[in-house]
Protein backbone atom coordinates (compact mmCIF):
# COMPACT_ATOMS: atom_id res chain seq x y z
CA UNK A 1 0.00 0.00 0.00
CA UNK A 2 1.38 3.44 -1.08
CA UNK A 3 0.94 5.15 2.20
CA UNK A 4 2.38 8.54 1.20
CA UNK A 5 -0.10 8.49 -1.80
CA UNK A 6 -2.95 7.66 0.59
CA UNK A 7 -1.91 10.08 2.91
CA UNK A 8 -2.21 12.43 0.42
CA UNK A 9 -5.83 12.25 0.23
CA UNK A 10 -7.02 13.30 3.86
CA UNK A 11 -6.66 16.96 4.01
CA UNK A 12 -6.17 16.93 7.73
CA UNK A 13 -3.12 14.54 8.18
CA UNK A 14 -1.28 17.61 6.36
CA UNK A 15 -1.91 19.64 9.23
CA UNK A 16 0.67 21.24 11.24
CA UNK A 17 -0.07 21.23 15.36
CA UNK A 18 2.07 23.50 17.61
CA UNK A 19 4.57 23.62 14.89
CA UNK A 20 5.00 20.14 14.33
CA UNK A 21 2.99 17.69 11.60
CA UNK A 22 0.70 16.03 13.02
CA UNK A 23 0.89 12.42 14.43
CA UNK A 24 -3.26 11.50 14.56
CA UNK A 25 -3.32 8.93 16.66
CA UNK A 26 -6.78 8.90 17.73
CA UNK A 27 -8.50 7.65 14.81
CA UNK A 28 -10.73 4.84 17.42
CA UNK A 29 -12.71 8.20 18.80
CA UNK A 30 -13.06 9.37 15.29
CA UNK A 31 -11.14 8.91 12.13
CA UNK A 32 -10.33 11.56 9.59
CA UNK A 33 -12.21 11.35 5.96
CA UNK A 34 -10.55 10.84 2.53
CA UNK A 35 -11.14 14.44 0.38
CA UNK A 36 -13.53 12.08 -1.90
CA UNK A 37 -15.82 11.80 1.34
CA UNK A 38 -15.76 15.84 2.32
CA UNK A 39 -17.06 16.44 -1.24
CA UNK A 40 -19.75 14.26 -1.87
CA UNK A 41 -21.09 16.21 1.54
CA UNK A 42 -20.69 19.67 -0.76
CA UNK A 43 -21.63 17.59 -3.86
CA UNK A 44 -24.97 16.86 -2.47
CA UNK A 45 -26.04 20.04 -0.80
CA UNK A 46 -24.97 22.04 -4.10
CA UNK A 47 -26.57 19.62 -6.66
CA UNK A 48 -29.13 17.08 -4.80
CA UNK A 49 -30.57 18.91 -1.50
CA UNK A 50 -34.23 17.32 -0.80
CA UNK A 51 -35.82 15.94 1.97
CA UNK A 52 -35.94 11.76 0.88
CA UNK A 53 -39.35 9.84 0.60
CA UNK A 54 -41.18 13.11 0.40
CA UNK A 55 -41.84 14.53 -2.27
CA UNK A 56 -42.01 13.92 -6.40
CA UNK A 57 -39.95 17.07 -7.48
CA UNK A 58 -36.19 15.97 -9.52
CA UNK A 59 -34.05 17.07 -6.25
CA UNK A 60 -36.49 14.76 -3.91
CA UNK A 61 -36.28 11.85 -6.38
CA UNK A 62 -32.88 11.94 -6.58
CA UNK A 63 -32.21 12.67 -3.12
CA UNK A 64 -34.57 9.59 -2.45
CA UNK A 65 -32.22 7.57 -5.01
CA UNK A 66 -28.97 8.59 -3.20
CA UNK A 67 -30.19 7.62 -0.33
CA UNK A 68 -31.01 4.74 -0.66
CA UNK A 69 -28.17 3.90 -3.27
CA UNK A 70 -26.29 4.83 -0.05
CA UNK A 71 -28.16 2.28 2.01
CA UNK A 72 -27.44 -0.68 -0.52
CA UNK A 73 -23.57 0.22 -0.80
CA UNK A 74 -23.17 -0.01 2.93
CA UNK A 75 -25.11 -3.30 3.27
CA UNK A 76 -23.65 -4.95 1.07
CA UNK A 77 -20.46 -3.23 2.54
CA UNK A 78 -20.99 -5.48 5.50
CA UNK A 79 -23.09 -8.89 3.95
CA UNK A 80 -26.32 -7.59 5.01
CA UNK A 81 -28.86 -10.32 3.50
CA UNK A 82 -31.10 -6.89 2.03
CA UNK A 83 -30.60 -3.09 1.84
CA UNK A 84 -33.81 -3.41 4.03
CA UNK A 85 -31.62 -5.03 6.53
CA UNK A 86 -29.71 -2.17 7.39
CA UNK A 87 -31.45 0.87 9.44
CA UNK A 88 -29.76 3.88 9.35
CA UNK A 89 -28.75 5.68 12.73
CA UNK A 90 -27.04 8.49 13.81
CA UNK A 91 -24.43 6.10 15.11
CA UNK A 92 -23.42 2.85 16.91
CA UNK A 93 -25.17 4.29 20.33
CA UNK A 94 -28.21 5.24 18.38
CA UNK A 95 -28.10 1.71 17.04
CA UNK A 96 -28.02 -0.44 20.25
CA UNK A 97 -30.29 2.09 22.33
CA UNK A 98 -32.72 0.99 19.09
CA UNK A 99 -32.46 -2.78 19.83
CA UNK A 100 -32.70 -2.04 24.24
CA UNK A 101 -36.22 -0.20 23.82
CA UNK A 102 -37.68 -2.02 20.39
CA UNK A 103 -36.83 -5.35 20.89
CA UNK A 104 -36.72 -5.21 24.71
CA UNK A 105 -39.55 -4.19 24.91
CA UNK A 106 -41.24 -6.64 22.91
CA UNK A 107 -39.44 -9.68 24.35
CA UNK A 108 -37.89 -9.25 27.43
CA UNK A 109 -40.13 -10.09 31.17
CA UNK A 110 -39.10 -10.62 34.65
CA UNK A 111 -37.15 -13.37 35.56
CA UNK A 112 -35.06 -13.14 32.07
CA UNK A 113 -31.57 -13.12 31.73
CA UNK A 114 -29.14 -10.74 29.67
CA UNK A 115 -25.32 -11.48 29.35
CA UNK A 116 -22.52 -8.54 27.88
CA UNK A 117 -19.38 -8.28 28.59
CA UNK A 118 -16.34 -6.96 30.62
CA UNK A 119 -14.82 -5.30 27.59
CA UNK A 120 -18.53 -3.15 26.89
CA UNK A 121 -18.03 0.51 25.86
CA UNK A 122 -20.98 2.12 27.74
CA UNK A 123 -22.85 2.54 24.70
CA UNK A 124 -22.79 -1.53 24.89
CA UNK A 125 -23.57 -1.60 28.68
CA UNK A 126 -26.08 1.21 29.36
CA UNK A 127 -28.92 0.65 27.27
CA UNK A 128 -29.17 -3.26 28.91
CA UNK A 129 -28.92 -1.98 32.07
CA UNK A 130 -32.08 0.52 31.64
CA UNK A 131 -33.53 -2.90 29.42
CA UNK A 132 -33.22 -4.77 32.58
CA UNK A 133 -34.39 -2.51 34.80
CA UNK A 134 -37.42 -2.00 32.47
CA UNK A 135 -38.46 -5.47 32.43
CA UNK A 136 -37.39 -6.92 35.45
CA UNK A 137 -34.70 -8.59 33.30
CA UNK A 138 -31.08 -9.51 35.38
CA UNK A 139 -28.15 -8.65 34.05
CA UNK A 140 -25.09 -10.52 33.96
CA UNK A 141 -21.52 -9.89 32.84
CA UNK A 142 -18.75 -12.09 31.24
CA UNK A 143 -15.31 -11.25 33.26
CA UNK A 144 -12.60 -10.36 31.37
CA UNK A 145 -9.49 -12.14 31.83
CA UNK A 146 -5.65 -10.25 33.16
CA UNK A 147 -4.87 -10.72 29.17
CA UNK A 148 -7.72 -8.91 27.89
CA UNK A 149 -9.44 -11.46 26.66
CA UNK A 150 -12.98 -13.50 27.87
CA UNK A 151 -13.53 -15.72 30.13
CA UNK A 152 -15.17 -18.27 27.91
CA UNK A 153 -15.24 -20.84 30.51
CA UNK A 154 -17.24 -19.14 32.22
CA UNK A 155 -19.74 -19.12 29.61
CA UNK A 156 -21.49 -22.32 30.32
CA UNK A 157 -22.43 -21.37 33.69
CA UNK A 158 -23.45 -17.87 32.58
CA UNK A 159 -25.87 -18.72 29.83
CA UNK A 160 -29.03 -21.14 30.56
CA UNK A 161 -32.86 -20.95 29.94
CA UNK A 162 -33.26 -17.50 31.09
CA UNK A 163 -30.79 -16.00 28.92
CA UNK A 164 -33.07 -14.07 26.06
CA UNK A 165 -29.90 -11.71 24.64
CA UNK A 166 -26.11 -11.69 24.19
CA UNK A 167 -24.53 -8.23 23.36
CA UNK A 168 -20.57 -8.10 22.69
CA UNK A 169 -18.20 -5.62 21.15
CA UNK A 170 -16.52 -6.84 18.34
CA UNK A 171 -13.42 -5.12 19.45
CA UNK A 172 -12.47 -3.56 22.51
CA UNK A 173 -11.77 0.13 22.26
CA UNK A 174 -9.92 0.15 25.48
CA UNK A 175 -7.23 -3.15 25.16
CA UNK A 176 -8.00 -3.70 21.48
CA UNK A 177 -8.83 -7.34 22.04
CA UNK A 178 -10.23 -8.76 19.50
CA UNK A 179 -13.55 -11.09 20.03
CA UNK A 180 -14.63 -14.14 18.35
CA UNK A 181 -18.23 -14.19 18.17
CA UNK A 182 -18.21 -17.81 17.50
CA UNK A 183 -18.65 -18.90 20.95
CA UNK A 184 -21.02 -16.22 21.81
CA UNK A 185 -23.03 -17.03 19.41
CA UNK A 186 -23.60 -20.69 19.93
CA UNK A 187 -23.83 -20.11 23.01
CA UNK A 188 -26.66 -18.26 22.60
CA UNK A 189 -28.44 -20.67 19.38
CA UNK A 190 -28.45 -22.82 21.99
CA UNK A 191 -30.74 -21.45 24.51
CA UNK A 192 -32.52 -19.25 21.86
CA UNK A 193 -30.65 -16.63 22.30
CA UNK A 194 -30.18 -13.61 20.11
CA UNK A 195 -26.53 -11.84 20.17
CA UNK A 196 -25.74 -7.82 19.45
CA UNK A 197 -22.48 -7.16 18.14
CA UNK A 198 -21.27 -3.82 18.65
CA UNK A 199 -19.08 -3.31 15.48
CA UNK A 200 -17.76 0.61 16.22
CA UNK A 201 -14.46 -0.82 16.52
CA UNK A 202 -14.17 -4.14 14.48
CA UNK A 203 -16.05 -3.34 11.28
CA UNK A 204 -14.29 -0.11 10.14
CA UNK A 205 -10.55 -2.30 10.64
CA UNK A 206 -11.96 -5.83 10.03
CA UNK A 207 -13.51 -7.40 6.99
CA UNK A 208 -17.33 -8.35 8.45
CA UNK A 209 -19.58 -10.32 7.01
CA UNK A 210 -22.86 -10.14 9.08
CA UNK A 211 -24.58 -13.48 7.34
CA UNK A 212 -21.56 -15.14 7.84
CA UNK A 213 -21.02 -14.23 12.03
CA UNK A 214 -24.49 -15.60 12.60
CA UNK A 215 -24.87 -12.99 14.83
CA UNK A 216 -28.87 -11.38 14.95
CA UNK A 217 -28.05 -7.13 15.28
CA UNK A 218 -24.65 -5.65 14.32
CA UNK A 219 -23.93 -1.57 15.05
CA UNK A 220 -21.86 -0.10 14.02
CA UNK A 221 -20.62 4.10 13.18
CA UNK A 222 -19.78 5.72 9.73
CA UNK A 223 -17.45 8.45 11.50
CA UNK A 224 -14.99 5.94 12.71
CA UNK A 225 -14.52 4.38 8.92
CA UNK A 226 -13.53 7.87 6.92
CA UNK A 227 -17.40 9.09 7.05
CA UNK A 228 -18.71 11.74 8.36
CA UNK A 229 -20.45 11.80 11.71
CA UNK A 230 -24.47 11.42 12.25
CA UNK A 231 -24.46 8.64 10.21
CA UNK A 232 -24.74 4.93 11.67
CA UNK A 233 -26.36 1.84 11.22
CA UNK A 234 -28.18 -1.03 12.41
CA UNK A 235 -28.09 -4.66 10.41
CA UNK A 236 -30.32 -7.32 11.92
CA UNK A 237 -32.26 -10.07 10.48
CA UNK A 238 -34.94 -8.46 8.37
CA UNK A 239 -37.22 -11.09 10.68
CA UNK A 240 -36.57 -9.77 13.66
CA UNK A 241 -36.74 -6.08 12.12
CA UNK A 242 -40.67 -6.66 11.05
CA UNK A 243 -41.57 -8.20 14.29
CA UNK A 244 -40.14 -4.86 16.30
CA UNK A 245 -42.51 -2.08 17.38
CA UNK A 246 -40.61 1.14 16.12
CA UNK A 247 -38.38 3.46 18.73
CA UNK A 248 -39.16 7.16 17.62
CA UNK A 249 -42.58 8.13 15.90
CA UNK A 250 -43.14 10.71 13.97
CA UNK A 251 -42.84 11.45 10.06
CA UNK A 252 -41.99 9.49 7.69
CA UNK A 253 -42.69 5.83 9.00
CA UNK A 254 -46.23 5.47 9.04
CA UNK A 255 -48.97 3.84 6.62
CA UNK A 256 -52.15 5.66 8.58
CA UNK A 257 -52.40 7.49 11.07
CA UNK A 258 -55.75 8.55 13.52
CA UNK A 259 -56.05 10.45 16.16
CA UNK A 260 -55.83 7.80 18.24
CA UNK A 261 -54.05 5.11 16.42
CA UNK A 262 -51.35 5.17 13.81
CA UNK A 263 -49.77 1.78 11.88
CA UNK A 264 -46.45 1.52 10.38
CA UNK A 265 -44.49 1.12 7.35
CA UNK A 266 -42.37 -1.60 7.15
CA UNK A 267 -38.53 -2.33 8.12
CA UNK A 268 -36.23 0.05 7.85
CA UNK A 269 -38.15 2.69 7.41
CA UNK A 270 -40.27 2.55 10.19
CA UNK A 271 -37.33 2.88 12.43
CA UNK A 272 -36.01 5.98 10.39
CA UNK A 273 -38.49 8.57 11.95
CA UNK A 274 -37.94 12.45 11.09
CA UNK A 275 -35.78 13.88 8.44
CA UNK A 276 -32.91 11.12 8.46
CA UNK A 277 -29.21 12.31 7.60
CA UNK A 278 -29.13 11.91 4.31
CA UNK A 279 -25.86 14.02 2.76
CA UNK A 280 -23.85 11.97 5.73
CA UNK A 281 -25.59 8.57 4.52
CA UNK A 282 -24.69 9.28 1.05
CA UNK A 283 -20.80 10.21 2.54
CA UNK A 284 -20.91 7.16 3.93
CA UNK A 285 -21.72 5.08 1.24
CA UNK A 286 -18.35 6.54 -0.16
CA UNK A 287 -16.83 5.97 2.35
CA UNK A 288 -17.02 2.18 2.41
CA UNK A 289 -16.03 2.49 -1.61
CA UNK A 290 -12.86 3.84 -0.59
CA UNK A 291 -11.88 1.10 1.58
CA UNK A 292 -13.23 -1.39 -1.18
CA UNK A 293 -11.09 -0.02 -3.67
CA UNK A 294 -8.11 0.06 -1.07
CA UNK A 295 -8.80 -3.96 -0.57
CA UNK A 296 -8.93 -5.59 2.71
CA UNK A 297 -6.26 -7.46 2.10
CA UNK A 298 -4.44 -4.67 2.06
CA UNK A 299 -5.95 -2.63 4.53
CA UNK A 300 -5.79 -5.91 7.15
CA UNK A 301 -2.16 -6.50 6.31
CA UNK A 302 -0.67 -3.03 7.13
CA UNK A 303 -2.43 -2.79 9.95
CA UNK A 304 -1.44 -6.52 11.33
CA UNK A 305 1.91 -4.93 10.68
CA UNK A 306 1.71 -1.54 12.44
CA UNK A 307 0.44 -3.77 15.40
CA UNK A 308 3.63 -6.13 15.62
CA UNK A 309 5.65 -3.01 15.23
CA UNK A 310 3.83 -1.07 17.99
CA UNK A 311 3.87 -3.70 20.55
CA UNK A 312 8.08 -4.13 19.88
CA UNK A 313 8.43 -0.73 20.51
CA UNK A 314 6.39 -0.30 23.38
CA UNK A 315 7.80 -3.67 24.67
CA UNK A 316 11.45 -1.64 24.63
CA UNK A 317 10.26 1.43 26.09
CA UNK A 318 11.23 1.18 30.13
CA UNK A 319 8.06 2.90 32.13
CA UNK A 320 5.11 2.01 30.08
CA UNK A 321 2.71 -0.44 31.27
CA UNK A 322 0.82 -1.55 27.89
CA UNK A 323 -2.78 -3.43 28.65
CA UNK A 324 -4.23 -6.03 26.19
CA UNK A 325 -3.30 -8.89 24.55
CA UNK A 326 0.52 -9.47 23.56
CA UNK A 327 0.18 -11.78 20.74
CA UNK A 328 -0.60 -9.76 17.58
CA UNK A 329 -2.95 -11.72 15.90
CA UNK A 330 -5.65 -11.66 19.30
CA UNK A 331 -5.52 -7.43 18.93
CA UNK A 332 -6.26 -4.60 16.86
CA UNK A 333 -4.44 -1.02 16.79
CA UNK A 334 -5.59 0.17 19.72
CA UNK A 335 -3.16 0.88 22.24
CA UNK A 336 -4.10 1.88 25.79
CA UNK A 337 -1.07 2.47 28.77
CA UNK A 338 0.06 3.78 31.47
CA UNK A 339 3.35 5.96 32.12
CA UNK A 340 4.97 5.29 35.32
CA UNK A 341 7.28 7.67 37.38
CA UNK A 342 10.65 5.81 38.84
CA UNK A 343 8.80 5.36 42.18
CA UNK A 344 5.87 3.07 40.03
CA UNK A 345 3.75 5.75 40.27
CA UNK A 346 2.14 7.06 37.42
CA UNK A 347 2.13 10.18 35.09
CA UNK A 348 -1.61 11.38 34.86
CA UNK A 349 -2.96 10.96 31.62
CA UNK A 350 -4.31 14.00 31.11
CA UNK A 351 -0.64 15.30 31.80
CA UNK A 352 0.47 13.00 29.12
CA UNK A 353 -1.95 13.37 26.54
CA UNK A 354 -1.48 17.52 26.91
CA UNK A 355 2.19 17.33 27.09
CA UNK A 356 2.39 14.75 23.80
CA UNK A 357 -0.41 17.83 21.86
CA UNK A 358 2.84 20.36 22.00
CA UNK A 359 4.84 17.92 20.12
CA UNK A 360 2.00 17.48 17.49
CA UNK A 361 0.79 14.13 18.28
CA UNK A 362 -3.01 13.22 19.58
CA UNK A 363 -4.05 10.44 21.76
CA UNK A 364 -7.26 10.30 24.07
CA UNK A 365 -7.00 9.92 27.78
CA UNK A 366 -9.51 9.43 29.65
CA UNK A 367 -11.98 6.48 30.97
CA UNK A 368 -12.91 5.97 27.44
CA UNK A 369 -16.12 5.60 28.10
CA UNK A 370 -15.88 1.82 29.74
CA UNK A 371 -15.49 2.78 32.99
CA UNK A 372 -16.30 -0.63 34.55
CA UNK A 373 -13.03 -2.21 32.05
CA UNK A 374 -10.50 0.47 33.03
CA UNK A 375 -11.70 -0.11 37.04
CA UNK A 376 -11.29 -4.03 36.34
CA UNK A 377 -7.39 -3.27 35.03
CA UNK A 378 -7.00 -1.26 38.50
CA UNK A 379 -7.03 2.65 36.34
CA UNK A 380 -9.33 5.76 36.80
CA UNK A 381 -7.99 6.97 33.39
CA UNK A 382 -5.41 5.67 30.80
CA UNK A 383 -3.86 7.42 27.92
CA UNK A 384 -4.61 5.36 24.48
CA UNK A 385 -3.14 5.83 21.04
CA UNK A 386 -5.38 4.19 18.08
CA UNK A 387 -4.06 3.77 14.58
CA UNK A 388 -5.81 3.51 11.04
CA UNK A 389 -4.80 2.64 7.75
CA UNK A 390 -3.23 5.76 6.99
CA UNK A 391 -0.88 5.87 9.96
CA UNK A 392 2.67 4.77 9.80
CA UNK A 393 5.27 3.04 11.51
CA UNK A 394 7.59 6.17 11.10
CA UNK A 395 4.26 7.86 13.72
CA UNK A 396 5.24 4.70 15.74
CA UNK A 397 8.44 5.92 16.32
CA UNK A 398 7.39 9.51 16.53
CA UNK A 399 5.24 8.46 19.36
CA UNK A 400 7.39 6.66 21.43
CA UNK A 401 10.21 9.41 21.18
CA UNK A 402 7.55 11.97 22.20
CA UNK A 403 6.62 9.67 25.35
CA UNK A 404 9.92 8.95 26.07
CA UNK A 405 10.22 13.26 26.27
CA UNK A 406 6.86 13.39 28.50
CA UNK A 407 8.68 11.13 30.73
CA UNK A 408 11.08 12.66 31.20
CA UNK A 409 9.37 15.88 31.62
CA UNK A 410 7.29 14.82 34.38
CA UNK A 411 9.79 12.28 36.43
CA UNK A 412 13.22 13.14 35.21
CA UNK A 413 13.75 9.43 34.06
N1 LIG B 1 -15.86 4.96 21.20
C1 LIG B 1 -13.75 6.03 21.68
O1 LIG B 1 -12.97 6.99 21.70
P1 LIG B 1 -20.62 6.30 18.85
O2 LIG B 1 -20.13 7.36 19.79
O3 LIG B 1 -22.08 6.01 19.03
O4 LIG B 1 -20.22 6.53 17.44
O5 LIG B 1 -19.85 4.97 19.25
C2 LIG B 1 -20.02 4.43 20.54
C3 LIG B 1 -19.08 3.28 20.76
C4 LIG B 1 -19.62 2.03 20.95
N2 LIG B 1 -18.84 0.96 21.12
C5 LIG B 1 -17.50 1.05 21.09
C6 LIG B 1 -16.68 -0.18 21.26
C7 LIG B 1 -16.90 2.30 20.92
O6 LIG B 1 -15.57 2.39 20.90
C8 LIG B 1 -17.70 3.44 20.77
C9 LIG B 1 -17.10 4.82 20.63
C10 LIG B 1 -15.12 6.21 21.08
O7 LIG B 1 -13.43 4.92 22.11
C11 LIG B 1 -15.83 7.38 21.67
S1 LIG B 1 -16.20 7.17 23.37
Amino acid sequence: MDITALRLEFPALGREVNGHGLVYLDSAATSQKPRRVIESLTRFYERHNANPHRGVHTLAEEATAAYEGARARVAAFVNAPAPEALVFTRNTTEALNLVAFSWAEANLRAGDEILVTGLEHHSNLLPWQRAAERSGAVLRVLPVEDSGALALDELEELVGGHTRLIAFSGMSNVLGTIVDPAPLVAAARQVGAVTVMDGAQSVPHLRTDFQALGVDFLAFSGHKMLGPTGVGALVARPELLEAMPPFLLGGGMVLDVGEQSAKWIEAPWKFEAGTPAVAEAVALGEAVAFIENLGWDRIQAHEESLVRYALDSFARMDGLRLLGPTEPERRGAVFSFELLDRAGGIVHPHDVAGYLDQLGVAIRAGHHCAKPLVRRFGAVALCRASFYLYNTEAEVDLLIEALQQTRKFFTGA
